[in-house]
C-alpha cells in the first residue's frame, strides 16, 4: 500500500513533520527529561504506555517487551492495533501520523475516560525521533503492515506484508547513539516500572525479556488483585497487624478509585499515590482527601465503639505509622502541578476519593471489628509516643535547638550564606573528616564528620531518631527540620554529599544515611539535593605521572597503559582502603574539587521499590541485608549520574 496524497497537503506537511523532529533532536531533554540513562528508559516507558492505554480502554490483555542484542527494545501487544486508514485531512495513514506528529500519540479516540496522559504523554514520535531507527508492525482486520523510519523520517511506505491471524501493534527501535550518552538497558530499571504497571492495571500481564545473554531472562508480571497484591508485596517481610488488606475499587463520575491498604509493625509510613498510572510523588487532592478520610473513619469508628479513654485523639500522624497503602486515581484530564508536576491538581477528586475512602473503610471496620481493634491499638501506641517525642524535642530544642539557633559544634561550616551554592559534606570518621576540613574549598563546602554507625531509622520510633545525637547533629546542620516540620526552603545547602569509606562499613553506613533521608527527609532526595562522593579506590603511580582510578579494570587499564608494553618496572600501587588514607590535599584532588570530581545523584524512580528494599534491607531480617550489602556495587549504579 503506497502513500498518495495531493502534493501541496504532502509538502506543508512534511514541513510540519521535519520543524516537529528539530525541536525534539535539538532539545531531547525537554521531551523526555534527560540523554543519559533515565532518558533512554523513558522512550520504553513511552512506548510501554501506548499499549497501557489500550489496555485501560479494554482491549489490550497482554504486553510484551523484549530486551535485543545492540540496545534495541521491541513492544509488542494484543490490542487492536493503530489504525492503518488514510487520514482523511492528512493525507497519510494514521499509524504514520502517529509516528511522526508531535503530540498525535495515537490517542485518537477521547471516548472513554480512562486517558493516560500527563507526565510522560509526550507520544511515540518522541521516540521515533530519538531513534536511529524505528520499526511498526501492526497487524489489524486480518492484514500485517510494516512502516520503517530513520530519526524520525519514513524510509518506506506503509506495507501489506499479508495475511495476520491476531492484531497488535509491535514498535522496535534503536536509540540514537548521538542522542543519548547511555544506551544499555538494564533489566531491573525496566522490571521495577514494569511489575509497578502491572500492579496498578489489575488483570493485564507484562513480559519483560532479555535476549542479550545466552540464558534467556523473562519475567512475567500479572495481578488480578491488582493493589491488594501491591500491598502485600510492599509489606514484604514487616508483620501485619490485621490478617486482610483494606481494598477497594470503585467509579464515581469524578475518577476511578483503587485503593488497598494494611497496617505492621513498623514505624514509617509507605503511602504511594498513581493518577493514571503516574506516581504523583508531591501528592495532591487525591492524598489529601485520602488523609482526612482516614483519620476521621479511624477515630469515629473508635469513638462509636468505646475504644478511647476519655478525651484521646488520634492525629493524622497516628493513623499513619506503620501504614502501607496504594492509592491508585483514574481521571479525565488530571491537573499536574508542583515542582517536578507530580502533584493531582484536580480539586473535584478530593472530595471523590475522601466519601469513597470513608464508605469502604468504615464498612470494613464495622465488618472486621479484630482487626479495628488491632489497628486503633497500633495508632494509639503513635500517639503516646508521639506524646513523649514532643517532650523530647521541646526539651532537645531548648538545649540545642533542632531548628535555626546553635548549628553543631562539629559542623566545619562554609562561608557563603547562599543555599544554592553551598554544599555539605557528610564524612564518615573524625579521621576522614578532618582531612575534609583541611582539603575543602571553606567559601562554598561545609564538612560534618558522623562518628561510627548511625542510628537505624528503619527501626526506630520518632521518639528515639530525635535523641540520637549523629542525627540531631545532621537535622541541625541542613536546618531544614525533619518529617512533618520538614520545610525543603529552608534547607542550608543544595547538595548533601555523603562521603564514606568504599568498604562493607561504608556501605552500611551510605545506607543508613540512604533510610534516614528517604523516611525523614524525603524531598531532599526528590528535588536531587542528595549525592555520593566517588573517592578512588587506587593511585597509580611511576616517575612523575600519578593516577586515581575508581575501579578493578581502570586500575589494569592504567598498569598496562603506563608499562609501555615493556615491564612493569616502577610503577606502584597503592590501594585506599578508607578516606583516612588520603591527605587533605589528594581528598581534595580526587573526590572533592567539582571539577575533577565525580558525584552521583540519587534519584528514585520506582519510589515502592525503593520502600521495600529499604525496609528489607533496615528491618528485621538480617540475611537481606547481608546480601545487599555485600552486592552494593549494584546498587551504586541504579543511581543516576
Ligand atoms: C487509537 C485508535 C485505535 C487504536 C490505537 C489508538 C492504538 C494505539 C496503540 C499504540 C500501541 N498500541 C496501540 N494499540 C492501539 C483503534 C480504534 C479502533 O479500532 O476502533
Amino acid at each position: 500500500m503506497a502513500v498518495k496524497s495531493r502534493a501541496g497537503d504532502y509538502t506543508s506537511r512534511q514541513i510540519q513533520v521535519l520543524k516537529g523532529l528539530e525541536a525534539v533532536r535539538k532539545r531531547p531533554g525537554m521531551y523526555i527529561g534527560s540523554t543519559s540513562a533515565r532518558g533512554l528508559h523513558h522512550l520504553v516507558y513511552e512506548v510501554v504506555d501506548n499499549s497501557i492505554d489500550e489496555a485501560m480502554a479494554g482491549h489490550c490483555a497482554s504486553i510484551r517487551v523484549v530486551i535485543r542484542p545492540g540496545d534495541i527494545i521491541s513492544v509488542d501487544d494484543d490490542g487492536r492495533g493503530i489504525p492503518v486508514d488514510m487520514h482523511p485531512t492528512e493525507g497519510v495513514p494514521g499509524v504514520e501520523l502517529a509516528m511522526t506528529t508531535l503530540h498525535a500519540g495515537g490517542k485518537f479516540d477521547k471516548t472513554s475516560y480512562k486517558v493516560s496522559g500527563g507526565l510522560h504523554g509526550v507520544g511515540v514520535s518522541v521516540v521515533n525521533a530519538l531513534s536511529e531507527w524505528l520499526e511498526v508492525e501492526v497487524r489489524r482486520g486480518g492484514r500485517r503492515y510494516h512502516q520503517r523510519y530513520e530519526r524520525g523520517i519514513r524510509t518506506t511506505d506503509l506495507t501489506d506484508l499479508g495475511a495476520a491471524n491476531d492484531r497488535g501493534t509491535l514498535v522496535t527501535f534503536k536509540p540514537d547513539p548521538e542522542v543519548f550518552t547511555e544506551l544499555d538497558f538494564s533489566f531491573d530499571r525496566l522490571s521495577a516500572r514494569l511489575r509497578e504497571l502491572a500492579f496498578l492495571n489489575k488483570g493485564l500481564e507484562i513480559v519483560l525479556r532479555d535476549e542479550r545473554t545466552d540464558e534467556e531472562v523473562e519475567h512475567v508480571y500479572r495481578y488480578d488483585g491488582g493493589l491488594a497484591e501491591f500491598v502485600t508485596w510492599l509489606r514484604g517481610s514487616r508483620s501485619p497487624v490485621h490478617e486482610n488488606v483494606i481494598y477497594f475499587d470503585t467509579a464515581r463520575p469524578e475518577a476511578e478509585i483503587e485503593l488497598a491498604m494494611q497496617y505492621d509493625d513498623g514505624f514509617s509510613e509507605n503511602i504511594h499515590t498513581f493518577v493514571n498510572n503516574i506516581n504523583t510523588h508531591e501528592g495532591g487532592t487525591h492524598l489529601t482527601g485520602f488523609r482526612a478520610a482516614l483519620t476521621r473513619t479511624i477515630n469515629d469508628y473508635a469513638r462509636r465503639n468505646r475504644i478511647f479513654k476519655k478525651d484521646e485523639n488520634l492525629s493524622g500522624d497516628d493513623v499513619r505509622e506503620g501504614l502501607t497503602c496504594v492509592l491508585s486515581v483514574k481521571v479525565m484530564e488530571p491537573q499536574f502541578e508542583g515542582q517536578t508536576k507530580t502533584k493531582l491538581g484536580n480539586s473535584e477528586v478530593r472530595g471523590a476519593v475522601e466519601t469513597a475512602v470513608n464508605e469502604h473503610l468504615s464498612a470494613f471496620l464495622e465488618e472486621n471489628p479484630r482487626s479495628a481493634k488491632a489497628l486503633i491499638e497500633k495508632s494509639l501506641q503513635a500517639a503516646r509516643a508521639r506524646m513523649a517525642a514532643r517532650k523530647a524535642r521541646d526539651l532537645a530544642r531548648k538545649k540545642s535547638g533542632l531548628e535555626g539557633g546553635v548549628l553543631p559544634g562539629k559542623l566545619a561550616d562554609c562561608s557563603i550564606a547562599d543555599p544554592a551554592l553551598s554544599e555539605i559534606y557528610l564524612v564518615e570518621g573524625d579521621s576522614a573528616g578532618g582531612s575534609a576540613k583541611q582539603g575543602r574549598d571553606r567559601s562554598f563546602q561545609a564538612i560534618l564528620p558522623l562518628k561510627g554507625k548511625i542510628l537505624n531509622v528503619e527501626k526506630a520510633r520518632i521518639d528515639k531518631i530525635l535523641s540520637n545525637d549523629e542525627i540531631r547533629a545532621m537535622v541541625t546542620a541542613i536546618g531544614a527540620g525533619i518529617r512533618e516540620d520538614f520545610d525543603i526552603e529552608k534547607a542550608r545547602y543544595h547538595k548533601i554529599i555523603i562521603m564514606t569509606d568504599a568498604d562493607v562499613d561504608g556501605a552500611h553506613i551510605r545506607t543508613l544515611l540512604l533510610t534516614f533521608f528517604f523516611r525523614q527527609m524525603r524531598e531532599l532526595i526528590d528535588r536531587g539535593y542528595v549525592y555520593i562522593a566517588q573517592p578512588p579506590l587506587y593511585r597509580v603511580h611511576k616517575g612523575k605521572t600519578e593516577r586515581y582510578v575508581y575501579s578493578d579494570a581502570e586500575r589494569d587499564q592504567e598498569v598496562s597503559r603506563l608499562s609501555n608494553g615493556k615491564d612493569g618496572k616502577g610503577i606502584s600501587v597503592q590501594r585506599y582502603k578508607g578516606l583516612g588514607e588520603m591527605n587533605p590535599d589528594q581528598l581534595w584532588k580526587t573526590t572533592m574539587d567539582p571539577d575533577a570530581r565525580t558525584i552521583l545523584r540519587v534519584t528514585v524512580e520506582s519510589a515502592a521499590e525503593a520502600d521495600r528494599i529499604f525496609s528489607r534491607l533496615m528491618g528485621d531480617e538480617v540475611e537481606p541485608r547481608r546480601r545487599f550489602i555485600e552486592e552494593n556495587a549494584r546498587y551504586v549504579r541504579n543511581l543516576d549520574v
